[in-house]
This record gives structure tokens, sequence and C-alpha cells, in this order.
């Protein structure tokens, strides 16, 4: 076995993860929950019900104010990723990981369902992309060294559905997959499988998944999807979730397992919070024991990043007010169909920054146990009771769907009459279900229904495998590897085409969203222009900067005459090598904790000024200001001399009130003025024996640290300086003076 690790500053290798695969096996299976944290205290704060942080990770944006703490909410987080080619999601998933995802779903984008069999070859193919053995592995791999790195149990996650549903399941307990999709009523509604098979076949998946202890996810966030007016196929969504939790759990699925696929119904314009509230409080009260899996309302998502966000937040309150177990993240692929790497990343931060920014809420408010909300929800359940009787009269789920109960866009009992009906005894794979022989046996783990085992051997009724000194379940060596078989399209001819981006070591780079190398960037663009204009403006301007492939994203009317704002996506051809690139040298920036300590350690006082004839005022003051985040915020004193202060009133203030140091901030260069009254405070100070005692720092924006210095400063700064680059000078050069710092 290889010793390659994963090292946090070098990217992943891809190439190292691919070698060995077909002796790899995973290190464990089933679903990880996190783990509670009660009363956690992390930096200055008290959390209420956040989950264990993470070794590793990259905190929200404004962490930095908060001692870089992490918190992690108690939902597991999902991201859905769609790129479509396996190995640039790999290094997806280790982003995503970072950023707190602990669900990773693999979209496979072929219409997987439809195929008859386990696919073992290319992965790319026709229509799209498929999961294979070799992308299961390879990414199961990759993720069991990504969740040492962040010190947590990452959960992998794709579908069993279709025809070849039971042997994919099968592929996924050995490959130590831990969750999936598997729903019969999805094959049947959206993929036309014969009901019949695809209720047998649920069997069997069901009883495989148990037995790796997988959670299941279910299909009726499909409906939602579909419906015409999807707010009013509630009812229906909760006797589907209905059939298939109490199927699964008979089949022997612990209930905390099975998770609901519940989606906020709704999104704004409508009131979607007064309509999806009660919706999800009924769930909760219908299936209690079973877990909550949250979606983001997909249905109704345009191309716009903040309007998906925002759902996404309003989406996210339900889940919290409801407590639900899973926490979906924006699916970058359903409606917006931009699958980046970016979107992915984005919608994991929504997600922890509003989990956690609502963290505690349940101990200050409580849901009305009266009124409309609960009223709402008893309707809601009645409604779904109602269905199932009706069902039942009918003769069963059968006849329901074959009568066109499900999808129908009326509000049960209403019925528009466009649902979705399937034959009883049509569809793929019908007449293919076959009663097993009075001889029938199978010699394997995890198997449903009648196996005859006794016949055969009375002491392996209860571990049929064993027959045969264990299936593959106990036996992994027993699994048969296949590589693919296409030689024209395969991942190591993918790596090869983009060899030279590749790798930790790669010295070339190209703007990427989805796959090493794509070229693609994102252009953000306001034109003052109707829709029509502004689209082709953008398409013109991507031209004339050397983008090919120029499409648009998404237009936004800011007002109809007076502009509109676009976003285009166009793919940059040329390379930029690394090595090529000039980094300027990063200022030092101590942290507020650490400067303010030291502040309190030994108070600091400044006298500041303009100097000479300099009357230009703002840039100091930015730089004192403890509004802007100037000087005094970390505790330092600092007299303000005002504008035009002569060098001479500089120096004698600092002496006055015993100052340790001088600000000296000149914008006026001509004839280098600026320089010439830096020497001259420089001089005086020496002359009046002080300079040693004084620390001495100019600024303005013709200013650089050399030439301040050479003109007789102790630093200098120029455009862009902060009040934290002047304190984080002072603090470092007293403590220098002090003997405290070696240089
Ligand atoms: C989610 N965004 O998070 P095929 N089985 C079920 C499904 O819901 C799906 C498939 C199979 C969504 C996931 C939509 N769901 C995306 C119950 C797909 C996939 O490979 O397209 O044939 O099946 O739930």
């Amino acid at each position: 076995m290889s010793d390659y690790r994963l090292e946090r500053d070098r990217r992943i290798d891809v190439a190292e993860i691919l070698k060995d695969l077909a002796s790899y096996h995973p290190r464990r299976r089933g679903w990880t929950w996190r783990t509670p944290a009660p009363k956690l205290n992390l930096g200055p704060f008290e959390y209420h019900d956040c989950s264990t942080p993470l070794h590793d990770s990259v905190g929200l944006p404004p962490a930095h104010y908060f001692e870089n703490i992490d918190p992690q909410p108690m939902p597991v987080i999902t991201t859905e990723i769609a790129s479509g080619r396996f190995e640039d999601d790999i290094r997806r998933m280790r982003m995503a990981a970072h950023h707190g995802a602990d669900h990773i779903m693999v979209i496979r984008t072929a219409g997987q369902s439809h195929y008859d069999g386990l696919i073992e070859g290319s992965p790319q193919g026709i229509g799209g992309v498929p999961v294979t053995r070799k992308q299961v592995r390879a990414q199961r791999k990759a993720l069991d060294m990504i969740e040492d790195e962040v010190g947590r149990p990452i959960n992998y996650h794709s579908y069993v559905s279709g025809v070849a549903g039971p042997d994919i399941a099968v592929m996924f307990a050995e490959e130590g997959v831990n969750g999936a999709h598997q729903d019969p009523q999805y094959n049947v509604i959206y993929r036309n499988i014969n009901m019949v098979r695809s209720f047998v076949d649920a069997c069997e998946s069901k009883r495989i998944m148990a037995w790796a202890d997988m959670a299941q996810i279910d299909g009726a966030h499909n409906a939602n999807a579909t419906a015409r007016e999807a707010w009013k196929v509630m009812p229906e969504l909760m006797v589907q979730h209905g059939i298939n939790a109490l199927l699964s759990h008979k089949i022997g699925m612990k209930k905390e397992n099975i998770c609901l696929s519940t989606v906020p119904p709704t999104a704004t314009p409508a009131p979607c919070v007064y309509m999806d509230l009660p919706y999800a409080v009924a769930l909760r009260e219908l299936f209690a024991g079973y877990r909550m899996r949250a979606q983001m309302n997909t249905k109704y998502i345009e191309a716009s990043t903040r309007e998906a966000t925002v759902t996404h937040v309003l989406n996210m309150f339900i889940s919290k007010l409801t407590s639900a177990d899973i926490q979906s993240t924006i699916t970058p692929d359903e409606g917006r169909n931009v699958p980046w790497h970016i979107y992915n990343i984005e919608a994991c931060d929504t997600a922890k920054q509003t989990l956690v920014g609502l963290d505690g809420l349940m101990e200050m408010v409580e849901l009305k146990k009266d009124g409309y909300l609960r009223e709402k929800a008893r309707e809601l359940k009645e409604r779904a009771v109602l269905f199932l009787e009706e069902m039942l009269e009918h003769g069963g789920y059968f006849n329901a769907v074959q009568e066109g109960f499900f999808v129908d866009s009326g509000l049960f009992p209403e019925r528009n009459g466009d649902g979705i009906s399937r034959d009883i005894n049509g569809g793929i794979g019908a007449g293919t279900v076959i009663k097993r022989e009075a001889d029938y046996m199978a010699p394997v783990t995890a198997h449903y229904g009648y196996n005859n085992v006794a016949q055969y051997n009375e002491s392996a009724v209860n571990d049929p495998s064993k027959l045969i000194g264990g299936c593959t379940f106990e036996d992994p060596d027993k699994i048969v590897f296949i590589d693919e078989l296409d030689d024209t399209d395969n991942v190591y001819i993918r790596m090869r085409e983009v060899e030279q981006y590749a790798g930790p070591s790669a010295k070339l780079i190209k703007p990427e969203m989805e796959w090493l190398a794509d070229g693609t960037v994102l252009l953000t663009l306001f034109f003052p222009t109707d829709v029509r204009h502004a689209e082709a403006a953008a398409l013109e301007v991507g031209k004339r900067m050397n983008l090919v492939d120029c499409e648009v994203n998404n237009r936004e009317i800011m007002q109809e005459a007076e502009g509109t704002r676009i976003e285009m996506r166009g793919r940059f051809p040329f390379d930029i090598d690394l090595d090529s690139l000039v980094l300027p040298k990063e200022p030092e920036v101590l942290s507020d904790d650490y400067m303010r300590k030291d502040i309190e350690r030994k108070p600091m006082v400044v006298v500041a000024g303009t100097i000479g004839q300099d009357e230009h005022s703002v840039g100091l003051r930015e730089v004192i200001d403890i509004k802007h985040g100037g000087i005094e915020k970390y505790g330092i004193k600092v007299y303000y001399l005002g504008t035009s202060v002569p060098p001479e009133k500089l120096v004698s203030a600092a002496i006055e009130v015993n100052a340790d140091a001088m600000l000296a901030s000149c914008i006026i260069s001509h004839d280098d003025i600026h320089y010439k009254n830096i020497s001259r405070v420089d001089s005086i100070a020496r002359e009046m024996g002080v300079r040693d005692k004084l620390m001495f720092a100019a600024g303005g924006t013709q200013i650089t640290h050399d030439a301040a210095v050479a003109a007789g400063a102790d630093a200098g700064f120029g455009r862009g300086t902060k009040g934290c680059h002047v304190a984080t000078f002072l603090v470092n050069e007293r403590q220098r003076k002090e003997g405290l710092l070696n240089n």
C-alpha cells in the first residue's frame, strides 16, 4: 500500500489516489452523525447546539475577528457534487470538507436508472456520467484521507435506483458508501420502471443498505420539483414519505437511518415561511423517530446566486425551527446549471453561517402550540390520511398509480387530472419478477426473502454466505475490480491532457470553475441599457478581453431603461506560469488581541500630525481613528496635533507628553518636500537628544518604506496603509527596543 498522505499546503495528488485502486478497501461502513458538543466554549463565545469542531478547516470570512474559531452546527451538511469528472470532484470534495461538508453526494448526470446493470467501464459515455465502482472506490479512498485531515467522518452518498438498483446497493455496501437515495416510487413515477419490479428490487436493496448501516433518503422531493404548483402536493409528499419509510423499516432499516427528503415546497415571492413551516411541523408530528433531511427548494431557483442564497437561508430558518438532521445546500446543478467549485463551497458556507448564526434560537423561542400553525399542520395531515384512505378504496398503491393519483397539481382531495399514470403491467422490467423455485438458494449476506438455506446446511440459516466461506461483504478480496474498458475515453487520458497543470508541483495554472485548467472565468458587469443590448454588449466585452466561448449566465434588470446586471462566463485561453509571478512582500500584521494585550501590558503614547505645509489630514485620521480600525482601537493614546505641523513642533510635543512615537503624514511631494520634512524631524529629534527614545513613522500616498527610512524615519507607509499596519510596527519596534524581539 502506498504511503501517500495529504499535506495541508499541497494539492491532493489524484494520480496517487488512482494508484493501487484494485486492492483498496474502505476502512468502515455505515452512516455517521455529528457529535454534539453542548455548551461548547470556542474563542470568546459559548455555543448551545453545535457539534465538535474540526482539526483543520476554513472558517467564515469574519472568523479572524474571533480568534479564528470555526463552530460546526449540529446537522450533517450535504454538498452535491456534479461536475461530471470524478478526478476533479475529488479536489472539490477536499475543499467542501474544509468548509464544513460531511455528506458528499455525487450526482450522476446520466439518468442512471435507465441502465440495466452496474457499469464497470468508461464513466463518461453517452449523455452524462454514471457512477462506477472505480469512481466510488477512488472517491472513498480520497475521502478516507480527507476525513483524517479535517478530523471528522465524511459520509459518501449516491443513488440506489433503476433496475440495476440491487447491484448498485451491493457495490455500495462493498465500497463503504455511507448513504443513498432509495425509493421505489421514484423508479415508478419518474423513470417508468415497472412498479412490481421496483418494489421487489427495493426489498433487496434496502436489506443490503440496512446491513451496511447506510442512511437512506427517499424521493418524495421529486414530486415537489415536478408538480406544476409545487405547494399543492404537500399531502401527497407525506403519503410518499409514509410508503417508503414504513416499507424500509419493515425490511429492517433502523428508523434513525431512514431520512425523509423534506423540501420547503415554495419560495419567494410566495409568503413561503407561512406556507412551509406548517408543512415541516406536520411532517415532524407524523414521522416522529425518523430523520429529516432538509433539501432546499430547487423548483423555483433561477440563475441569480443572490436569490438562490436567500431561498436557502429562508429554508434553513425552517430547518432550525424544526431541527432538521441533515441540511442540504444549494444544488449548483439544479436550476442554475453552474456545477462549479465555488458554488458548492459558497453553499456550505451559507449553511454553516446561517445555522451557527441561529445557534441557541430554540432556547429563546418556541413554536406556538395552537392557532394557525397547528391548525394548518393538522389540515395537511388530514389531507394525507384521506389520500391514503382513497388509495385503499381504489385497491392500493399500484392501482392508485395507474389512476394518476401522484404528482397531480390539485391540492388533495381536489384533483386536476394531470398526475403521472403508470400501467401495473407496463414500464421497464415488466414481467421480470418470477417466483423463487423450491430449491432456490443464494449463499449471500443480507438477502431478502425466501432463501432455502436449511435444505443445504442447517447451521448456515442465519449466515448463508458461510457456505462459500463468506461473500464479498465478508471477504472483500472476492470483489472483482474492473478498470475502465474504454481506451479512448478514460481518466488517464483526461488527466494526460491536462498533465502540465496537474499534481502538487505543477508550475502552470489556469483559472478554473469545474475541471482542471478549464480556463473558465465569471464576469459581473453592469450596462446602462436594456437587457438585450446589455447581453450583446457583454459578449462583445468578452471578445475584446480575448475570452472564448462566452455565454451569459444571468441577467437582472436594475431598471428597464437605466441598466442591466449581467453575469457572463468565458474561457481564458492562456496559461499563467507560477514562477513568472512577482509577489509583493506581504505587510506583517499582528493579531488584534496580541496588540491589545501588549498595549495593556505597557501603555503607549503617540503624537501625530501632517507636517510642513500639508493640509491633507484624511489618511492620517483613518490610521488613527477607532472608527475605521485605526491605532486607537488597540488602546494607543494619540495626541493629534492637526495639520501643517512644523517638524519642531512634532518633536517638542512628543517630549512634552512623554510620547513613545511620532507619526508624520505628508502627501505633498513636489521637490521631495515630503522626504525633506521627514529628515528634519529626524535631525531635530537627534539635536534634542530624544531620537533614540522616540519611534518615528512617516506615511503618505507617495511614501515608500525604503525611502522614508533613508530619509531618517524608522518606517514608511504608503498607499493602502491601515491602522493595523502602523500598530504592528509600533508594537514590534517597541518590543525590539526593550530587547523582547531579536531583530
Ligand atoms: C436531492 N437534489 O438532494 P437517476 N433516486 C432518487 C432521486 O431523487 C434521484 C435519483 C434516484 C436532489 C438529488 C435529484 N434526484 C437530485 C430517489 C435524483 C437519480 O440517476 O437520475 O436515474 O436517478 O435529493
